[in-house]
């Protein structure tokens, strides 16, 4: 009964320790002790984001043999190869919470972790890639501004360097959407049409509306979240319509409007059962996704192997 007791009574002292920390705005370090609610939490959201960075990086890497310019080759390259960076630096940072890579991706790889409903959709023209670096990268953007004062250190820190990137990869969609606003009549309509295919999904890449999210409540009482989902969607969606109208470009939205009375654009319903038909599994492209990845992830066996056998080599000689 006395070990009972004490047992509670240290947990009472570690949440209280927890919980001071969170609201004089400290981070949380990966040797802090923590509930286990908020360490799930994080290896949840940290892992589905990696896999999100890595998995985005198959719709761009589609375009490679066909960029238009070998200039915009290289751009696209440097940039699906910052993607991957980025992959790397979020699995570490749920390293730290005590989880492994291999664990990750075998969680990836049975559906249990999701990754951005936004990599299911198809990249059909060089327009979509366009598309992708101004809208998805922005949106990408909003949400990870927001994400650099979370909580637990390891991830701020990895936000703060990610950020600088994407605005680097914002960008350079948002030039190749703008050559092609000066561009010939054919050249306009592909431009209009990528971005009547990928505006909504973008608006979905910032979850469901705060009423309809489950996790939002943990997130923001342990401010792994400084913003919720609709007022980062809403960010967004202020910034995006202006630089939609100085490139000539129409958001495919007829309910868009300026509300005098709160400053901000109104935009009409999204479309949520395409947002569950997509995360659950049944978007246009989710079978080829994680089949491409499953298919890379087995190729790429021997790397992982002849890592580990060097490692282990090093470890002997310096034992030596
Ligand atoms: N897609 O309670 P909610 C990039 C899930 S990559 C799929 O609101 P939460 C880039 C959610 O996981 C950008 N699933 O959850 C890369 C939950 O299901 P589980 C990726 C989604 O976590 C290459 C359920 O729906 N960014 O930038 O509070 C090239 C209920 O949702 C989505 C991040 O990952 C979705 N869109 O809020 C270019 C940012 N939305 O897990 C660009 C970090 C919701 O309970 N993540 N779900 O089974 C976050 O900020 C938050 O996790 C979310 C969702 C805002 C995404």
């Amino acid at each position: 009964m006395e070990m009972v007791e004490k047992a509670d009574h240290a947990q009472a002292e570690m949440l209280k320790n927890f919980e001071e920390k969170i609201n004089r705005g400290d981070a949380i370090e990966p040797k802090d002790r923590m509930p286990d609610g908020y360490r799930k939490h994080l290896i949840r959201q940290i892992s589905q984001h990696a896999h999100s960075e890595v998995i985005g990086m198959q719709p761009e890497g589609n375009w490679i043999t066909r960029a238009p310019s070998l200039r915009a080759k290289q751009i696209l390259l440097a940039k699906i190869q910052d993607e991957g960076g980025h992959g790397l630096y979020l699995y570490s940072a749920a390293e730290t919470l005590g989880i492994s890579r291999d664990e990750m991706i075998a969680l990836l790889h049975s559906g249990k972790a999701k990754y951005s409903s936004i990599f299911n959709y198809p990249t059909l023209t060089w327009a979509d890639i366009g598309a992708i670096g101004w809208l998805v990268d922005g949106a990408a953007i909003v949400n990870q501004v927001s994400l650099q004062r979370t909580s637990y250190g390891p991830y701020s820190r990895a936000m703060v360097r990610i950020c600088k990137e994407e605005s680097f990869h914002q960008r350079q969609g948002y030039e190749i959407m703008a050559k092609m606003m000066k561009g010939t009549i054919d050249q306009q309509e592909m431009a209009q049409d990528a971005i009547n295919r990928w505006w909504w999904p973008s608006l979905m890449m910032f979850g469901p509306h705060d009423s309809e999210s489950p996790r939002s409540g943990d997130a923001v009482k342990w401010k792994i979240k400084r913003h919720t989902n609709d007022e980062l969607r809403q960010k967004f969606i202020d910034k995006t319509v202006q630089q939609a109208e100085v490139i000539g470009l129409t958001i495919p939205d007829k309910d868009l409007k300026c509300n005098e009375a709160t400053g901000h654009y109104d935009h009409g319903p999204i479309d949520w059962d395409e947002f569950y038909r997509v995360i659950n599994g049944n978007g246009p492209c989710n079978k080829q996704r994680m089949d491409h990845h499953k298919k890379v992830h087995q190729d790429g066996a021997w790397v992982r192997a002849a890592a580990e056998a060097y490692r282990q080599k090093k470890e002997k000689q310096s034992l030596n």
